[in-house]
């Protein structure tokens, strides 16, 4: 079978158009309502309202990415059994509206982190980059969270502290930056003075206790996401390994394995995405699409170079360590009812060419997309043939 191609737009603001995506040759939009704070319900009006821009395009509303889950529920504390009731609602609403497909993450505290988000290439593009020592430089001397040194070794702490002395005070408030000021698609951000006191709220939240958090909140939402004809998605955690002593339950097979169990429905499904789980060595990429396959729900495509010791950065979508050619012949290997087209998105491009000279979404800029989709698209066609 066939995948969508679609492509995430930010929404009105975003600096590349709609007008740009259908150049790039997608069909499909995702897109989320970023105007509408963490917890609160999306009206239909809201909704309508996006999908009418998209649709004036002669483009599709593919995919929801995301409906940001509040920290009250990853925590279950607080408002947090109104928020799940907001979420269902606005599931509903989305419903009503026919978007058929909604991701969203349960990673703690942080969406996805990067410690550089200009990481210099060979070819002059930029990439963005996770760096262990940079990231401990970060815990250790800037943050300063109290339990870190637990974490590292000794070899790593010394690293740490010689990358730290010479770092200029730019480069401390950039580094802190790219670390918790939020990327592009992340609803929080947080400031160096109170993210200590957010990871606080964590205090008594291990592994165990966000996996159950999770589950529950798995029974509520994905009945009221299958009567609304909607498919959930949830996207790994990216780096899928835990970070700043914060539990991550979405990051290997085994993981995704509990997950899918703890409601057995189409509409509990998963956003495979080849980028964040493709850091661990041990998720075996083309294995997974086969198994989960028929609980893909929405795909990102990208690749990383990972080394021993955690490091990675986003390699171009062919490159790297992502068995691209693998993945996707297994992908298009999956049976699916006729009316569901997995909807899939080249996940962030290098910046490049004529973007290198623009501000952009870092990972988000146009080009670098462009071009991993067309490689995509390409690499689709001579899996396929000409069916
Ligand atoms: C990471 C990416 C992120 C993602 C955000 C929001 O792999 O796909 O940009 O979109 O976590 O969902
Ligand atoms: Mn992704």
């Amino acid at each position: 079978m066939n995948l969508k191609q679609t492509w995430r737009w930010y929404g009105p603001n975003d600096p590349v158009s709609l007008n740009d995506v259908k150049q790039a040759g997608a069909t499909g939009i995702v897109s989320a309502l970023h105007h509408i704070p963490n917890g609160e319900i999306w009206s239909e009006t809201e909704i309508i309202n996006r999908k009418e821009i998209i649709e004036a395009m002669g483009l599709e509303w593919s995919v929801v990415e995301s409906i940001p889950v509040h920290e009250n529920i990853k925590t279950r504390s607080g408002d947090y059994v109104k928020y799940i009731e907001n979420y269902k609602k606005s599931i509903e609403n989305l419903g009503k509206a026919g978007i058929p497909v909604v991701c969203y993450n349960f990673m703690p505290v942080l969406d996805w982190t990067r410690t550089d988000l200009a990481y210099e290439m060979p070819d002059g593009s930029r990439a963005l980059r996770f760096d262990s020592t940079a990231f401990a430089a970060f815990e250790l001397f800037l943050l300063k969270r109290p339990d870190a040194e637990e974490t590292y070794t000794s070899d790593q702490i010394s690293k740490a502290e010689k990358y730290f002395q010479q770092l200029s005070d730019t480069d401390k408030e950039q580094l802190v930056n790219n670390i918790i000021a939020g990327l592009p698609g992340a609803e929080e951000g947080y400031s160096l003075k109170d993210f200590q006191h957010v990871l606080n709220t964590y205090e008594a939240i291990g592994d165990q206790e966000l996996r159950y958090n999770l589950y529950e909140f798995l029974r509520e939402i994905v009945p009221v996401a299958e009567k609304s004809n909607i498919k959930l998605a949830i996207h790994p955690d990216d780096p899928p390994y835990s970070i700043l002593g914060l539990p991550r339950v979405v990051s290997t097979s085994e993981d995704v394995r509990k997950l899918l169990n703890v409601v057995d429905s189409p509409a509990n499904g998963l956003c495979f995405c080849t980028g964040s789980f493709g850091v661990r060595e041990d998720n075996n990429l083309v294995e997974m699409a086969e198994e989960f396959g028929d609980k893909i729900n929405f795909i990102h495509l990208r690749s990383t170079t990972r080394d021993e010791d955690g490091n990675f950065y986003e390699a171009d979508h062919l490159d790297g360590d992502v068995d691209m050619y693998g993945v996707m012949k297994a992908l298009l290997q999956v049976q699916r009812s006729k009316d569901f087209i997995m909807p899939m998105r080249p996940d962030h491009g290098h910046q490049m060419l004529d973007d290198l000279n623009k501000k952009t979404n870092p990972g988000y800029s146009a080009i670098g997309r462009l071009r991993g989709l067309a490689e995509l698209r390409g690499l689709m066609l001579g899996i396929n043939g000409n069916k």
